[in-house]
């Protein structure tokens, strides 16, 4: 038997993006179902973004899911970088009068979750084989399976918050869909342990061997990155074999500060920077990883996730609630320049910390040569700053 529903907008993709824009419609009185292939509990376990740009903040604590955030949320003033033996501090505080938040997106989806349970959103957990029909007619609908039932929602909307493998972007014709994209010749390795982190603030370093990030997730929880081979294997590193280069590239006067632990998760993530143009199709909106992908290097990812949903909502609420469709048919430009500077930031971000296996002894005089010109000049450090605090969201 088929089941048939209705709703305002239909949300596909239960990340940070789908559970944060359905919040913000529930806010405004507008209805939505959400839909995700995946369990509840895979969901809130998929350990990705650490920083959080105020805006993102701001945007959380405006939907009324950032109680905890803000009391657990470890303030970072300023962050360092290394090159070789040298060292830089950012100081985004005095640079930007702005710092950034350390929260994990594992407790980001957790609250979002918890709010949306909370308030008896419908949820689709588990679904499979998901097909979008109508998608340029006023009610487009989306099918799929669940619990061995077919179910047929009809919407007014589609939104499309399923991450980059998902299937609403494959839904645009291929002649009307352009895309823009770069693959980096390496991956990275993370790995996730408790124990406490090697210092107060976030250390990325450029060595011979190869870019390493000492990052954290609390005072009792420290999550690391190296660089490696985009055809590595989590398999083919063991903890061993990563905590002594990470020991490498940190130095031998940071290494004796490195508190090791067993290993809690570990996972190998591709280095790409995507963009797709436009965001909008019909009535099919996309946002977040589903449009767009940075290399994470400048941690901004699940940061343009949110912004696009505060875009999208604001324009869904001014169609509801005003009657205006200026904002919706506004989206997908404003969205799309917002994207394009962020992807211009973790582009440079990452053209300047890794080891790029093809460069030339002049490439590589040019990465030293842009890490001295950081040192040297404050505006120069105050541009990165400001990258990387983020753009004000209007
Ligand atoms: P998500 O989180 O990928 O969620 C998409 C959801 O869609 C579901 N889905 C489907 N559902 C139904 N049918 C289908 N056919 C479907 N296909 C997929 C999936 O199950 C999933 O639940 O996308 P969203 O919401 O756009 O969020 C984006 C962020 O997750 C991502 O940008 C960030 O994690 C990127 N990122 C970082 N961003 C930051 O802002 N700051 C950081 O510090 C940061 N660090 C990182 C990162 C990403 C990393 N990796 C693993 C790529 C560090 C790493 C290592
Ligand atoms: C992280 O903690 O996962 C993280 C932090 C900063 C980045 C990327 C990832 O630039």
């Amino acid at each position: 038997m088929t089941v048939r529903l209705t709703t305002s907008v239909c949300i596909i993709g239960s990340g940070p993006a789908g559970l944060l824009l359905s919040q913000l419609l529930a806010n405004s009185g507008i209805d939505s179902i959400v839909i995700d292939r995946k369990s509840q509990s895979h969901i809130e376990g998929r350990v990705r973004a650490g920083v959080l740009e105020p805006n993102t903040v701001a945007a959380l604590a405006e939907a009324g899911t950032a109680d905890r955030l803000l009391r657990e949320g470890l303030r970072h003033d300023g962050f360092e970088l290394r090159f070789g033996d040298d060292r830089h501090r950012i100081d985004l505080l005095g640079l930007t009068g702005q710092f950034v938040t350390v929260y994990g997106q594992t407790e980001v989806t957790k609250d979002l979750f918890e709010k949306r349970i909370q308030q008896g959103a419908r949820f689709y957990l588990g679904a499979e084989d998901v097909v979008l029909d109508h998608l340029t007619s006023p009610q487009p609908t989306v099918t799929f399976s669940h619990n061995a039932q077919e179910i047929v929602v009809s919407c007014d909307y589609v939104a499309g918050c399923d991450g980059f493998h998902g299937i609403t972007r494959r839904a645009i014709p291929s002649p009307i869909l352009k895309t823009y994209e770069r693959s980096y010749p390496f991956a990275w390795i993370g790995l996730l342990v408790d124990s406490p982190p090697l210092s107060p603030e976030l250390v990325y370093t450029n060595h011979s061997n190869g870019f390493a990030l000492c990052s954290m997730r609390s005072a009792v929880r420290s999550r690391y990155y190296l660089q490696c081979s985009p055809k590595d294997d989590v398999n083919d590193w063991t903890d061993d074999e990563f905590w002594e280069e990470l020991a490498l590239r940190i130095g031998s006067d940071s290494a004796i500060h490195l508190q090791t632990g067993p290993c809690i998760e570990k996972g190998v993530a591709a280095m790409r920077s995507f963009v797709v143009d436009q965001m909008r199709y019909g009535n099919l909106f996309l946002a977040g990883d589903a449009a767009h992908i940075v290399p994470a290097t400048g941690a901004k990812g699940l940061n343009l996730a949110v912004a696009d949903v505060v875009l999208l909502s604001r324009g869904l609420v001014q169609r509801y609630c005003h009657q205006n469709t200026d904002f919706i048919d506004n989206y997908s430009q404003e969205s799309l320049a917002r994207v394009w500077n962020a992807e211009r930031f973790s582009w440079q971000l990452t053209n300047l910390m890794h080891r790029f296996p093809g460069h030339s002894e002049f490439e590589r005089q040019m990465q030293r040569a842009d890490f001295d010109h950081l040192v040297q000049s404050e505006a120069a450090s105050q541009s990165l700053a400001e990258s990387y605090v983020g753009l004000t969201l209007r």
